[in-house]
């Protein structure tokens, strides 16, 4: 059903039904759309703040990207009608609405494209469409052949819809100065003072046609009739009626009337986005609606995502693993870096540990970003919870309500950030607030981790306040009243303390590094005493002073978090972890990855908040929760667990196994951010994913890549060289880009007693090398010890 092709560059699905939410995703810093294998679009740009140019065809929240986004007969997407002009016979690309029993389907996911092959009776439709780099559009090419061996009449009519553009004032036609139908609307507002806004505000869309068509709809209501979108009422006619959309739901559809003999095709070219005003029109189609132009700016499009390649290639005796690792995911961890979710406010966790990601790709980047979330720390020490990133950007959702994580997510970028690049220098450099401080990088560092350890954020017992979440955003009602402690949060700050105090040591200042660790330490005996429960580490203490994700808990019993961070922070003695990992395999591990935790609540439990209100192993109740388990997997990393490790990392990505990848539901071209739980309660929903393509685990699942699996790790003086292969693999290569060197490495397994690494043919001794050279290129050769 489904297959890498063009060198694993593009994945092709065959059927459209197999998978049918399975879907492609392109962005620019200005947009992104992802679009399913049957035609449904979600699409947004920034004005600065995110908004529609399709829209859906009834009055719409504005939410954020939906897990498992639902689709619907009239959602918004992109699709091909074609009529036999002879048999009155209809069928649609790629798929929706008609859903027609088509002879071949082909839904192509490619890095800087999206394509389709759909063939029926004999008639051929080519989609494909990419967006422009730096502009909102999406330049659509539709190619329609006839294989059929005999002349045939056709009439060929792209339908793209552009939904209830708004309640205020909307309207769409044909417009023979602009060639293609231009949707107006006004964005809706009540109050005064947010007319000014409005006026600079996207409220057009087009769909320009590079070909005048013979005839076209621009409403909605006249396109459908009485025939709904399996048989428009307006196909029905020799020629479309071309209507006008009089504060009627708009839409787009031309028509095209041809007689094709056998062999040949016909092409058209449509440029679909928004603008302020015809200008802006004109401009966008004179810029892209031609050949040459589309030629030219997919090329340039491809240029800029192939930016996103990173700095490692590996060759397993895994294909599909090496296929992600080599084009996929450098991919979405760019994605993740180059436009912060396109959000204006970016969670401020988010924001660190995406631009965490743009170290193995541009780590100016994540060096800009980590001055600038800095320059947005409060007095105190402590993080807002969101960073602004525009002028006049406002904190909102989830931003307003107060978590405690923040500081931490500090150390933990930097930690890559200085391992990639080695630029100490950063920390000497000054960072001025709004509160008129001016600081330097180390000493805010400092005020952040001192923010953690103190009354502020910690509790009589040394156990860090949770207030109305954590990591875990749902966990709401935990500590309200300020008295809640965070299980994870504590043991998370005595891994963001032990990571500061190295950096401090590496910086030298020893007597901040010993400050720090007694912290570290101070923090882990309050956790020891607190929060372990004989086999595991509890989640939290509420308000009420209830432990919880204990063995009395008969749901919410066992949380991943705090087993990983207490072994990454050191709470987690060897003895601890001896008890912990067997019960975390037992009570958390499913065919399809270890859950967050277990069981998932099935009611509300109000000590605990809305995660426990989410449907049970779905979203953080419970489910397959990534970025959860890409945690878990670097804390196994960081103890030797090669095999444990492996697995895991190696359940976040879909497929080989055809069931598999019917049960996820989708392509290998990014990991998700949940794959559903609740393995024991609903094994036929588990596995799902969540089709969403936001998620920190990917900058993790790097690190745990090129730092762990391969063993190729930047230390202040260079490269570390320490592979961690499963037991199954007699050897593997990488091609890693480390400051300005390339490294080609071969790994195999032989009869050492500890790794023995060879550079350019003399043994390393302590297996760091150090001196590298920009620009050179050094041969390894590795050899680790027999399982
Ligand atoms: O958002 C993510 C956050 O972006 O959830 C993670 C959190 O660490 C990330 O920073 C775990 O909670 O509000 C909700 O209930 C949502 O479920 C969000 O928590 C969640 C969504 O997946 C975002 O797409």
């Amino acid at each position: 059903i489904l297959a890498p092709t063009h060198n694993g560059e593009r994945y092709e699905l065959f059927s459209p039904t197999a998978l049918p939410k399975a879907a492609g995703f392109l962005w620019n810093q200005r947009m992104m759309i992802q679009i399913t294998c049957r035609g449904y679009a979600t699409s947004q740009f920034m004005q600065p703040e995110p908004a529609k140019y399709a829209h859906a065809p009834n009055l719409e929240a504005k939410t954020f990207m939906q897990p498992e986004q639902n689709y619907y007969a009239h959602h918004p997407g992109r699709f091909v009608y074609v009529k036999d002009e002879e048999s009155g016979q209809l069928f649609s690309a790629p798929y929706e609405p008609v859903r027609a029993n088509v002879d071949r389907f082909v839904f192509s996911a490619g890095k800087s494209d999206v394509s389709w092959t759909v063939e029926y009776e004999g008639i051929r439709v080519q989609m494909t469409f990419f967006i422009p780099t730096h502009d909102v559009a999406e330049l659509w090419t539709i190619k329609v052949s006839n294989l059929s061996g005999r002349p045939r009449k056709i009439s060929v009519y792209p339908y793209f819809p552009l939904g209830y553009m708004s309640w205020m004032n909307q309207e769409a036609e044909y417009r023979k100065d602009l060639g293609g139908i231009l949707g107006s609307s006004l964005t809706p507002y009540q109050k005064a003072e947010d007319y000014p806004k409005t006026k600079s505000l996207k409220d057009k869309t087009y769909f320009l046609c590079e070909t005048a068509p013979v005839a076209w709809e621009a409403s909605q209501g006249a396109f459908e009739g009485e025939g709904f979108l399996q048989s428009p009422a307006a196909l029905e006619k020799p020629q479309l009626s071309n209507s006008e959309a009089r504060y009627e739901t708009p839409t787009a559809v031309v028509q095209y009337r041809e007689d094709i003999k056998h062999g040949d095709s016909r092409e058209y070219r449509f440029l679909f986005g928004p603008a302020v005003d015809d200008e802006e029109v004109l401009s966008m189609k004179a810029k892209y609606l031609s050949k040459e132009g589309f030629e030219e700016a997919a090329q340039a499009y491809a240029d800029y995502v192939k930016q996103g390649s990173g700095c490692l290639r590996i060759e397993t005796p895994d294909h599909i693993l090496d296929n992600m690792v080599n084009n996929w995911l450098p991919r979405q961890m760019y994605y993740h870096g180059d436009v912060n979710r396109l959000t204006t406010d970016p969670q401020t966790r988010n924001y660190l540990q995406d631009n965490m990601g743009m170290s193995f790709i541009k780590p100016t980047v994540s060096r800009k970003a980590l001055i600038t979330a800095l320059s947005q720390q409060e007095a105190t020490g402590s993080m807002p919870d969101g960073i602004l990133l525009v002028e006049g950007a406002e904190l909102k959702y989830i931003n307003q309500v107060p978590h405690t994580d923040h500081c931490v997510w500090l150390p933990v970028a930097l930690e890559i950030y200085l391992a990639e690049t080695g630029d100490y220098a950063l920390l000497d450099e000054k960072v001025k607030t709004k509160n008129g401080d001016d600081f330097t990088v180390f000493e805010r560092f400092s005020r952040a981790m001192d923010w953690l350890l103190s009354k502020n954020a910690r509790d009589h017992r040394g156990l860090s306040f949770i207030a109305q979440g954590d990591w875990c955003d749902p966990m709401n009602m935990v500590g309200p009243k300020g008295i809640g402690v965070s299980g994870w949060l504590t043991v998370a700050t005595a891994y963001a303390l032990k990571l500061w105090a190295q950096v401090c040591h590496d910086h030298g200042d020893p007597t901040s590094a010993d400050k720090f660790l007694a912290g570290a330490a101070h923090v882990n005996e309050s956790a020891t005493q607190h929060l372990w429960d004989g086999d595991w580490f509890a989640r939290g203490i509420t308000d009420n002073g209830v432990t919880f994700g204990i063995k009395s808990d008969a749901e919410g019993r066992i949380w991943l978090n705090p087993q990983a961070w207490s072994i990454l922070g050191g709470a987690a003695t060897q003895d601890k972890i001896d008890k912990m990992l067997p019960q975390v395999d037992e009570q958390l591990g499913t065919p399809y990855g270890t859950v967050m935790f277990a069981p998932p609540f099935t009611g509300m439990r109000e000590d605990v908040g809305r995660v426990t209100q989410k449907y049970p192993g779905q979203g953080e109740n419970g489910s397959v929760y990534n970025h959860a388990g890409i945690f878990y997997v670097w804390a196994l990393y960081t103890i030797g667990e090669n095999d444990r490790a492996f697995k895991i990392l190696r359940q976040m990505i879909p497929g080989p196994a055809e069931e598999d990848y019917v049960q996820r539901g989708q392509l290998p071209v990014y990991i998700p951010n949940y794959y559903r739980g609740g393995w024991h309660k609903y094994p036929r929903t588990a596995g799902r994913s969540s089709g969403l393509f936001n998620t920190g685990t990917v900058s993790w699942v790097y690190r745990c890549l090129t730092d762990g699996l391969c063993g190729l790790r930047g230390v202040k003086e260079g490269l570390r060289v320490e592979p961690k292969l499963p037991s199954e693999w007699s050897g593997m290569k990488a091609k890693r880009t480390f400051r300005g060197a390339e490294f080609d490495v071969d790994i195999k397994k032989g009869d050492v007693q500890a790794v023995k690494v060879v550079c350019d043919g003399k043994e390393v001794g302590g297996g760091v090398i150090t001196g590298i050279e920009q620009g050179k290129t050094y041969v390894l050769e590795v050899t680790v010890p027999k399982n």
